[in-house]
């Protein structure tokens, strides 16, 4: 069973090392595990991909992303931590689990995630070339196809809130959106993990309304958010996006609400509040990837079997 591994959850890695990890899961179960490569990034990256099913055709699907932001690095961390919560023990896996198809794409943001790692720690968007000036990126948490409008984003490309020049204009929007929409059957659960704040928050984001199912979308992020505090004692709270956050268009969470109908949809905000803030000492990964992985259960949960 223990297979030697280049991961592992005491520092953060590159995006070779996330992707080794994928294809090294991928290869330990070939018969439940597929992984695809959805599109490319500006600069030529694979945008990849893992489907965990046992079921494909029948069983409710939850999908997690990590890394739409570049310097939010807890948020791959996090996310391949999950990944490797479901297969080091999958057969042991509650049929709520078990019994559901997972889609896991660690990194959303290559470009910007190399980008932070090697020249600019705080950079926060794509790496796409801008055609109206010099400046690089789009935030591709304003770019997607929902209340792209311009509240809580910019319209231009040197800010890092940039929406882009059109809704999924980048490739990387493009790529999960085409993705998703073929498979937004039994599509239950978008959950889309960022930091920092210490919440787990529901749409809406882009207008100040009550989204359907908020009474729910409440009480399943409030039980993620006690688990949370007696697993490793740390403080989250559940919330609507609008109220805590303020409003923003162009959200990929919003999104999976508005154009598949997907129920249950948070955004994670991981660790922590503001001490360190997008730059998160290593030696908290392990247990804010517990209180990610916590939520991603809590979630499946609530959906139950298939
Ligand atoms: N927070 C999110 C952001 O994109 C958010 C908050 C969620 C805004 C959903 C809009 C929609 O700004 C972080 N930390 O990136
Ligand atoms: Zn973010």
């Amino acid at each position: 069973k223990a297979t030697r591994s280049s991961m592992h959850w005491k520092d953060y890695h590159d995006l070779d090392t996330i992707y080794s990890f994928m294809r090294e899961i991928r290869s330990k179960f070939p018969n439940i595990v597929r992984l695809y490569t959805i599109g490319q990034t500006a600069e030529g990256r694979d945008l990849k991909v893992l489907r965990i099913s046992e079921n494909p055709r029948e069983n409710k699907k939850v999908w997690i992303d990590g890394g739409i932001h570049a310097r939010e690095w807890i948020s791959p961390a996090t996310v391949t931590f999950i990944l490797y919560q479901l297969m080091s023990n999958w057969e042991n896996q509650p049929a709520h689990i078990r019994g559901l198809t997972w889609y896991i794409m660690p990194v959303m943001n290559p470009d910007g995630y190399e980008y932070s790692r090697t020249t600019n720690r705080l950079w926060r968007k794509n790496r796409s070339p801008s055609r109206q000036n010099q400046c690089f990126g789009v935030d591709l948490n304003r770019n997607f196809d929902i209340g792209w409008n311009g509240y809580g984003s910019s319209t231009n490309p040197c800010r890092d809130t940039y929406r882009g020049s059109s809704p999924a204009s980048e490739l990387e929007t493009k790529a999960v959106a085409e993705f998703l929409a073929k498979r937004k059957y039994n599509l239950e659960s978008y959950l889309t993990y960022h930091s920092y704040g210490q919440m787990i928050v529901y749409p809406w984001a882009y207008k100040a309304v009550k989204v359907k199912d908020s009474s729910i979308l409440q009480r399943v992020g409030s039980l993620a958010a006690e688990r949370i505090a007696q697993k490793t004692g740390t403080t989250y709270r559940a919330a609507v996006t609008h109220e805590v956050l303020g409003i923003a268009g162009g959200g990929s969470d919003d999104w999976s609400r508005a154009a598949l109908g997907v129920k249950y949809v948070y955004t994670i905000e991981l660790r922590d509040r503001g001490a360190y803030g997008f730059v998160l000492p290593p030696r908290y990964i392990k247990d804010t990837a517990l209180e990610g992985w916590t939520v991603a259960e809590t979630v499946a949960q609530a959906i139950g079997p298939s």
